[in-house]
């Protein structure tokens, strides 16, 4: 039924649920009371007493701790490269640990030419290595792991070829992003760690096995969303961007990787989450398209141990997804879905959203009232310091999704 619109029909021994009619109402965690049942009646007060409490649930639960204080420093790499007829200024940086001067990753800054001063950006990891981005610049091919995938030029052993260079260019419209004004900064995951169930020896983890007396429990997701953190750490000796202005963004498992980098790292200005699904912006809860149990076998490196336990359990997780989104209160966040990937629960995903709307509210933000109402109908988005669109197709980041965030990025970043 749904092969003609090219819908996933999950890994192989899965069988997701695709049917709204299927999907049996839950009460959700409740975001504005406390565990002794008082309710919280201003923001200041959610802020100082009930987010901590969601964010130690996600940090026990789910994505785990992380080292965010390690100190970290960046170098230019190589020389700075602009093409002219497109606008664009090209410069790569070695991000070190401090302490061990270890390098950690090479990140790639794109800004525009012709723009006088610091500029927003968007900052977010790329899968396929920086090469991946764009064929406007020759960029060093990756050397970290990446899942194999010939036809995107990533060898059956997880090694990058010349045929990778611009495979993902139009997941990242440079041109449009730039001419609007926007820098865009990026990294390879792998760097920090391979997509892989053991991919953890060749992650950064290990450098910090003895950094503290309690272990770190990050999964993969956080690493990476610790790398964006660490990345804005050095964009402040970036001149060309304003590192106030940064958005942390990221599709699908990346966008999973931007809410919890932004809820961990109050510096990020703003969150793009596309498609973000499972463990991101869609309602655990209701059980449709992929499951925790999807995860806890396909992906069991991505969260701690505990989320793995919550498979087939989801009502009793502490916490669901519009908890997730609500840590990143007041600050402006974007959700995006597509219609045809269900994979990623574009209903859940659009009530994640609508039910952290609440504590907006609380802090005042009126204008987050368009995510109060019913799911939009396709391609009409939703704006406010809550914003959310819905677009036809799969599961992709596409330049229709990019000319949303640069609206939203310009009427609430900018
Ligand atoms: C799928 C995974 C999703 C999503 C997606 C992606 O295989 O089940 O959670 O992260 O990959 O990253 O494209």
């Amino acid at each position: 039924m749904y092969k003609s619109r090219n819908i996933f029909a999950g890994p192989e021994g899965s069988s997701p649920n695709y049917d709204e009619e299927k999907v049996v109402s839950q009460i959700l965690p409740d975001l504005l009371s406390m565990p002794d049942g008082r309710h919280i009646s201003s923001f200041e007060e959610w802020f100082a007493r009930k987010r901590p409490e969601i964010m130690k649930d996600y940090e026990q639960c789910i994505f785990g701790t992380s080292p965010l204080q390690a100190k970290v420093h960046c170098q230019k790499a190589g020389s700075e490269q602009v093409n002219t007829i497109k606008g664009i200024r090209a410069q790569r940086y070695d991000l070190y640990l401090s302490d061990r001067n270890i390098r950690l990753t090479q990140f790639v800054v794109f800004s525009p030419l012709n723009v006088k001063g610091p500029v927003p950006a968007f900052l977010g990891p790329n899968v396929l290595g920086n090469q991946s981005l764009t064929r406007l610049f020759p960029l060093p091919l990756s050397g970290a792991w990446t899942f194999p995938r010939p036809s995107l030029g990533i060898d059956d052993t997880g090694h990058a070829t010349a045929d990778s260079a611009g495979v993902h260019s139009a997941r990242w419209p440079l041109e449009m992003i730039i001419q609007r004004g926007y820098a865009v900064v990026s990294f390879h995951n792998a760097d920090f760690f391979p997509d892989k169930r053991d991919g953890r020896t060749e992650s950064v983890q290990p450098l910090f096995d003895a950094y503290s007396d309690i272990p770190f429990t990050w999964g993969a997701i956080a690493t990476w969303a610790w790398g964006m953190s660490k990345v804005l750490d050095c964009l402040k000796e970036v001149y060309s961007i304003d590192e106030k202005r940064v958005i942390a963004t990221g599709h699908s498992r990346l966008g999973k990787a931007s809410l919890w980098a932004a809820a961990s790292d109050a510096r990020f200005a703003g969150v793009i989450a596309n498609e973000s699904g499972e463990g991101g912006c869609a309602i655990s809860r209701r059980k449709f398209g992929e499951r925790i149990s999807d995860i806890a076998t396909h992906f069991p490196h991505w969260f701690t141990d505990e989320y793995q336990s919550f498979s087939d359990a989801e009502e009793t997780m502490p916490v669901d997804a519009h908890c997730l989104i609500s840590l990143l209160a007041p600050r402006p966040v974007y959700v995006a879905s597509a219609e045809d990937d269900l994979w990623s629960d574009p209903m859940g995903e659009f009530t994640g959203l609508k039910e952290a709307a609440v504590v907006w509210k609380l802090a005042g933000k009126t204008d987050s009232e368009p995510v109060y109402r019913k799911m939009p109908r396709i391609s009409t988005p939703l704006s406010g310091t809550l914003s959310y669109h819905i677009r036809s197709g799969g599961h992709d980041i596409t330049p229709y999704d990019w000319e949303q965030f640069l609206t939203f990025a310009d009427k609430f970043i900018k």
